[in-house]
């Protein structure tokens, strides 16, 4: 039987496990990628781990969340980051250098590798047939160190491309319509594959916007093959050597088929709050509009940005509109004032600002009240904009840049006759602002610089055999990572402050929460389905552990955190009979007995509710690797204890 083409990445690095969907496997990781924003938690986390040199092939930390630096902590962060870089033999890619999935698609990534990153874009890589899977810091921290990457061996679905884009539709359109079909939980435990006559009229960038957002599908990863166009993209960034011919097997094996006749797609929008709530531009009609924002790591590539420039060029933004441009790279920004499409622009009134998420994370841009906003972004969680009420809406470039001119919705295709956007044959290269490491020989000459923001790792301890907590919190379905532990402009310079940052943590559902789970001492969250959707932030986990929560008892969760909650000692569990979820109140007491046996052995336990009086059964559904670590208390505990 044939293998697909993720199928025979996953063969190369297997450590351990077999290769069925389900069931856990360990994988070898060549390249790990951090951000800032979690990157100094990873970094932290690695030092105590005690390895000297990163034993990948090639890791590298980028510096483009938290680049606002209204007070001294982002800075020291940076300053940190640097420093351990230098020292045990990362690659350290400077703020202003631009956001971390377009550099590494542009400089560091190759076809066949497997990149694991402490982001949950990091499946960008997937544009060029890279095994590109996100992750939580702790994660990454064990794969620099040389450690195993553990995941749920995924099934594969392949998404059969045929026909080719209209005029003025574009790839942002594609990825929509997969989450409009397969909804935000719908890629969960799997990996997304394109296949199909389709994808040769599909360039690098357009193919690196769809495996970006397939994040939103809560996939594991997403993957396109490797070809001559992949060639041609390596070539252009002077790195031909890097490319190799990779595609499913003739006779490979799906566990879902989905086709896409890209011909029939229309220009499509992602509506308020969810990723999936896609319609088409049509449908939504002629909306009056605030602001457009054009950048981000799905939709930053020079190919993006020269379609902007091309429909902005002589043109003025609608007086009614605030338009901001963040190119994705410093050699986009730089190719762009090389050509003149830069200054075409900024002519037609676009703020233009720095190379980093900016404005998708929180960080500056925030809508006026109730505000339309249209972003060629990838997510539109409620509040991630900074504004409660503004009303996010995710499009692509060309839909973005058409209508920041017209002040309202407009179909791209109304522009006419759209002329050829080619990349160039040759990129502009200057890695100027990636710092290489220092040799071996000269790490002890390096100084790690800490900044007094930079606060140790939460304590966990080892499991108790019994535990009754109070439940602290009871959320609904779909709740994200940007609720658990919010991110913006305010919050995000705390990242390496985990007492500090805990006091956020839920603000968006509970403003109270904080305090009610640290006089409880210890406590329980019940929640709804796809429990931790989105981001890969293990703060998501790490604050909760602060705050005393043992156990996570949910309908369903998602991938990466998950795995995050276990790194961090809490027991994630779901509801055996969903319908028990409606009779836990927030406030009642729950009681586990015989833990220490039944987290190691049993799949299903019982769980009483002291308040109301009925028992109840919750699922673990755990390999026996992260049985153990539960035990232990999380991973660095766990990891200590085996090498003891
Ligand atoms: C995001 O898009 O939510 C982020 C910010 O890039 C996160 C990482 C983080 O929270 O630091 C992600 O996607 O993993
Ligand atoms: Fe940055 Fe936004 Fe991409 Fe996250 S989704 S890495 S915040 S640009």
């Amino acid at each position: 039987m044939g293998l697909t083409l993720a199928q025979k990445i996953i063969k190369n690095h297997l450590v351990s496990g077999e290769m069925i969907a389900g069931s856990e496997i360990g994988i070898k990781i060549d390249q790990t990628l951090t951000q800032d924003a979690t990157g100094t938690m990873a970094y932290l986390e690695f030092e105590a781990m005690g390895v000297p040199r990163v034993k990948t092939e090639r890791s590298v930390a980028y510096i483009d969340h938290n680049t606002l630096q209204s007070g001294f902590e982002n800075a020291d962060d940076h300053r940190f980051i640097g420093s351990i870089c230098k020292k045990h033999g990362i690659y350290f890619s400077r703020p202003g250098n631009g956001i971390c999935h377009q550099v590494h698609l542009e400089r560091f990534g190759i076809p066949g590798k497997t990149l694991i990153g402490s982001d949950s874009h990091t499946p960008t890589g997937g544009g060029i047939g890279m095994l590109a899977i996100g992750a939580g810091g702790m994660d990454v921290a064990v794969a620099m160190g040389g450690g195993t990457y553990y995941i749920t061996c995924p099934k594969i679905v392949k998404v059969e491309l045929t026909g080719s884009l209209s005029p003025w539709v574009a790839a942002k359109d594609v990825i929509l319509e997969v989450l409009r079909r397969m909804s935000v939980k719908g890629g969960v435990g799997k990996i997304i594959e394109y296949t199909g006559e389709g994808v040769k009229t599909l360039s690098v960038p357009e193919r690196a916007t769809i495996t970006n957002m397939g994040a939103e599908l809560g996939a594991t990863t997403s993957i396109f093959p490797s070809d001559e166009t992949t060639c041609q993209f390596l070539k252009a960034q002077a790195r031909e050597e890097d490319y190799t011919p990779l595609c499913a097997d003739p006779d490979a094996v799906y566990d879902e088929v989905i086709e896409i006749n890209l011909s029939e797609l229309v220009p499509l929008a992602a509506c308020p709050h969810s990723p999936d709530n896609v319609k088409s531009v049509a449908e939504i009609g002629e909306m009056k509009i605030d602001q457009v924002c054009i950048g981000s790591c799905t939709n930053s590539s020079l190919l993006d940005m020269l379609k902007v420039a091309y429909i902005l060029k002589g043109k003025t933004v609608h007086p009614d509109v605030s338009l901001s441009i963040a190119p994705g790279s410093k050699q986009v920004l730089n190719m762009l004032a090389a050509c003149g499409a830069l200054s075409d622009m900024i002519d037609a009134g676009a703020r233009i600002l720095e190379s980093a998420c900016g404005p998708c994370i929180g960080m500056g841009q925030s809508p006026n009240s109730g505000g339309i906003s249209l972003r060629t972004f990838n997510r539109n969680f409620e509040g991630r904009s900074g504004t409660k009420d503004g009303q996010i809406y995710l499009v692509s470039p060309e839909l973005a840049a058409v209508s920041a001119l017209s002040g309202v919705l407009t179909d791209p295709r109304t522009l006419g006759e759209m002329p050829d956007f080619e990349l160039p044959e040759i990129f502009t290269i200057n890695d100027n602002m990636i710092v290489p490491p220092v040799s071996e020989e000269d790490m002890d000459t390096v100084e790690v610089l800490r900044g007094p923001n930079i606060k140790p790792f939460p304590v966990s301890e080892a499991l108790a055999d019994e535990i009754s907590a109070k439940c602290s919190l009871k959320v609904c379905d779909n709740i994200t990572t940007d609720h658990i532990m919010p991110a913006g402009a305010k919050i995000l310079p705390l990242r390496s402050n985990i007492p500090k940052i805990s006091e956020y943590c839920f603000a968006v559902c509970d403003e109270a929460f904080p305090k009610r789970a640290l006089e409880l001492g210890k406590s329980i969250i019940i929640g709804g389905s796809n429990y931790g959707q989105g981001s890969s932030r293990e703060h998501a986990a790490l604050a909760p552990l602060y705050l005393g929560v043992k156990a996570v008892i949910v309908k369903s969760f998602a991938r990466i955190h998950m795995a995050n909650l276990i790194n961090a000692g809490i027991m994630p569990m779901t509801f055996v009979n969903e319908s028990d979820y409606d009779k836990i109140e927030q406030s009642d007491e729950l009681k586990f007995t015989n833990l220490k046996t039944s987290i190691l052995t049993e799949n299903e336990i019982v769980v009483s509710n002291i308040t109301k009086g009925f028992d109840f059964k919750v699922k673990l559904d755990l390999s026996d690797r992260q049985r153990q670590m539960l035990k232990a208390g999380g991973l660095l505990n766990y990891t200590r204890e085996i090498s003891k």
